[in-house]
């Protein structure tokens, strides 16, 4: 897991991606193998099947991979063969749990395209079954870990680990939705307590502590404070990635992102308008009060033109800079044991990320 030149760098994402992705077939066939052959409830197994296809293999996969690189992180040279293809199943179930997620996110935000293909609900054939089946693809979750690691000293440790992350991330949702009524506009509330608060739980825990959470229980930590340590810089990282996200929102190529901001029409407390809104003049406050929230192009570009006025693109960039030395600082200082090129791996991943 050394230094290495980009060549060299780059064939080996190729083979660990290649490696994870060789997986999923056996997990989903895990799933439906046998109520494929039972006439009672093949049909809904046929539906499973296309379920888990459509909505876990497309993303980016750095959450599942980074269970990988984690756990070699932190057992180097020990880990076999057989523990490798284990850190790859747990990954799959963060991907798993990022699947159930995001359909359902989707179906909130009523968003329209997500990784590159229309959201799930979109589908004429799908609509409101979405919602059965992201709870579907959450259940493939406890499916797989009872599988693989019953027999494991960790296996509780996992459990809990999910369920308890599952509930931050809903947590997280909930003051995501509550700060952004439907049916008005109300500001006060958009401030960067809440704004972190809302990021913090509904994107850091289970998109950054969690994976490397889940890596550290299969090396056999279990020293807490090993994971106190590791949970203060991965919130940090989990709170600069979704104020990439929100930035990305609106300013991003969907091309890239494969999917189509609606931070705006939502009326989101994202980090645009939070910081907009410490930087407005009375005239602006009241463009973005009469522009914002609404699905309607011509009010999201007045927005969007508000934004540009108050140069966002060069608070953001220097947000990036400043969180990015701040970070690794964070990283420089940690006590404990735990490898820091491991932290500094992740932060270089999406530092500077346009997707
Ligand atoms: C990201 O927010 C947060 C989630 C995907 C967590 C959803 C949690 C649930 C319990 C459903 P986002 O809406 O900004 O993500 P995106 O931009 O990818 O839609
Ligand atoms: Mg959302
Ligand atoms: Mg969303
Ligand atoms: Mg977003």
């Amino acid at each position: 897991m050394g230094d290495s030149s980009p060549e060299l760098k780059k064939m080996k994402q190729v083979s660990d991606m290649k490696a994870f992705d060789d997986i999923f077939p056996e997990l989903v066939q895990l799933m439906t193998k046998d109520g494929l052959k039972d006439s009672e409830v093949a049909d809904a197994m046929t539906w499973h099947k296309e379920v888990l296809e459509y909505n876990c293999p497309y993303g980016k996969k750095n959450r599942g991979l980074t269970v990988v690189h984690s756990y070699q992180y932190l057992v180097g040279d020990k880990a076999t063969e057989e523990d490798l293809k284990l850190a790859r199943i747990l990954g799959w179930c963060v991907e798993f749990l990022q699947a159930f997620f995001l359909v359902a996110d989707d179906i909130m935000d009523a968003s329209v395209t997500r990784r590159g293909q229309p959201c799930w609900y979109k589908l004429e054939k799908v609509g409101l079954i979405a919602t059965n089946d992201s709870i579907y693809i959450e259940n493939t979750i406890y499916v797989i870990l009872k599988k693989y690691f019953k027999s494991k000293p960790y296996y509780v440790e996992l459990i809990e680990l999910m369920h308890e992350v599952t509930l931050q991330t809903i947590t997280g949702q909930t003051l995501d939705l509550i700060t952004a009524p439907t049916d008005h506009i109300d500001f006060s509330n958009y401030t960067i307590e809440r704004y972190n608060a809302i990021v913090k739980y509904k994107t850091a825990f289970y998109s950054f502590y969690l994976p490397v959470a889940l890596a550290m229980h299969m090396a056999g930590i279990e020293d807490e404070a090993a994971f106190d340590s590791a949970r203060v810089i991965l919130l940090k990282m989990g709170e600069f990635f979704q104020i990439q996200d929100d930035y990305i929102d609106c300013f991003g190529d969907p091309t890239l992102t494969g999917k189509v901001g609606t931070d705006i029409e939502d009326n989101k407390c994202g980090w645009l308008i939070v910081q907009a809104l410490t930087r407005v003049s009375a005239e602006q406050r009241q463009v973005l009060e009469e522009n914002y929230a609404k699905k309607d192009a011509e009010c999201v570009a007045k927005v969007k033109a508000v934004y540009k006025e108050l140069k966002l693109q060069r608070v953001y960039a220097d947000y990036e800079e400043n969180s990015y030395n701040e970070l690794i600082q964070l990283i420089d200082q940690l006590d404990v044991s735990l490898p820091r090129k491991m932290f500094t791996a992740y932060a270089d991943k999406i530092y500077k990320r346009d997707r």
